[in-house]
């Protein structure tokens, strides 16, 4: 019966003298919406990601409500229920922490939109609660770090003095990025941790508490570990404040791969870098489409990555994206 008064329907329009005629937009299909809350803007990293997000966006001809949280959980929850009162086709976020999440993902299974993670984890005990997990694995990122620094001091005796700078506190990458460093290094007791704290993932942050670090280690420290590059570049101010060298008198390995890294490297100031990939836009917008066309989508989509030590920075640095 339904199907009958479709067919009339068309049939009709088609003999319209002005069906021809008829605005595209009235025919062509509705773009889908897409509410996405970004962390902040705390590093090239996120700056690289927050673009990567954008462009493809509107290459895949998606509406994208983009929303700032400005490094606060609070404002993320606000984001995401906001998108679940525009009803919103589906939303996704990069979720600055990984726990306190089980509320607003019930709120808007409730309001049966689909939620897919970029880059960050969530820790909740009902996994469907999103659809799909986009990003790195953070543990192997900081095994990586750990494997690079085992072989560059396999013919050096201990102990070996580390300072670590680590990300946003309760982060996915913060917590797997120690986990991952950690499980390496202890295979070796000669290498120890003397310092860790948090310098937030920003620039900033990183030289304030490598100043810190120095006022409080002087010449012990060997090793500088930072969990992302921002930190790094920010502690190697502070490392040539105080009449250091960076890269020479402490060994400098951080992560993430971003052009400033790749800089830092040819002015031989930092060691080694491992990759960790923001150009996660592409693979968000084709599992956005999946969804919503009812395809089923895997889990969890792990990005590929590698590492860069100072030697093949020059080599590398003009076919880096980001
Ligand atoms: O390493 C850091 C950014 O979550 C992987 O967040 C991301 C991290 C990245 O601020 O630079």
């Amino acid at each position: 019966m339904k199907s009958m008064k479709r067919r009339a329907l068309s049939l009709a329009l088609a003999l319209t003298p002005f069906a021809g005629l008829l605005p595209q937009a009235a025919m062509a299909e509705k773009p889908l919406v897409l509410g996405f809350s970004q962390v902040g803007a705390e590093s090239e990293w996120r700056t690289a990601n927050t673009e990567s997000i954008k462009s493809s966006a509107k290459a895949a001809d998606i509406t994208l409500k983009f929303s700032d949280a400005q490094q606060k959980q609070e404002n993320q929850i606000k984001a995401i229920r906001s998108f679940i009162a525009q009803r919103v086709d589906v939303i996704a976020f990069s979720p600055v922490v990984e726990s306190g999440w089980e509320n607003v993902l019930r709120e808007a299974k409730a309001a049966r939109i689909p939620v897919v993670l970029t880059d960050r984890a969530v820790d909740v005990k009902d996994d469907s609660l999103y659809v799909s997990f986009i990003g790195s694995d953070f543990v192997e990122e900081g095994r990586k770090a750990g494997r690079w620094l085992l072989e560059e001091m396999k013919d050096k005796t201990g102990p070996i003095h580390i300072v670590e700078l680590q990300g946003t506190v309760g982060s996915a990458p913060a917590i797997d990025r120690k986990a991952g460093f950690e499980e390496v290094i202890k295979t070796d007791s000669k290498f120890k941790i003397i310092r860790s704290q948090t310098g937030d993932f920003t620039r900033a942050k990183g030289k304030e508490v490598m100043e810190a670090f120095l006022k409080a280690e002087g010449n012990k420290i060997n090793v500088l570990y930072a969990h992302n590059d921002d930190m790094a570049i920010g502690a190697i101010q502070a490392i040539e404040e105080a009449g250091l060298r960076p890269a020479k008198d402490i060994t400098i390995i951080s992560i993430d791969a971003v052009k400033g890294a790749f800089e830092a490297m040819i002015a031989g100031k930092l060691n080694v870098t491992v990759e960790c990939s923001p150009l996660l836009g592409d693979q968000l917008m084709s599992v956005v489409k999946d969804v919503k066309a009812g395809k089923s989508v895997p889990k969890r989509i792990v990005t590929k990555e590698g590492i860069f030590p100072m030697e093949v920075a020059k080599q590398e640095l003009p076919n880096r994206k980001y």
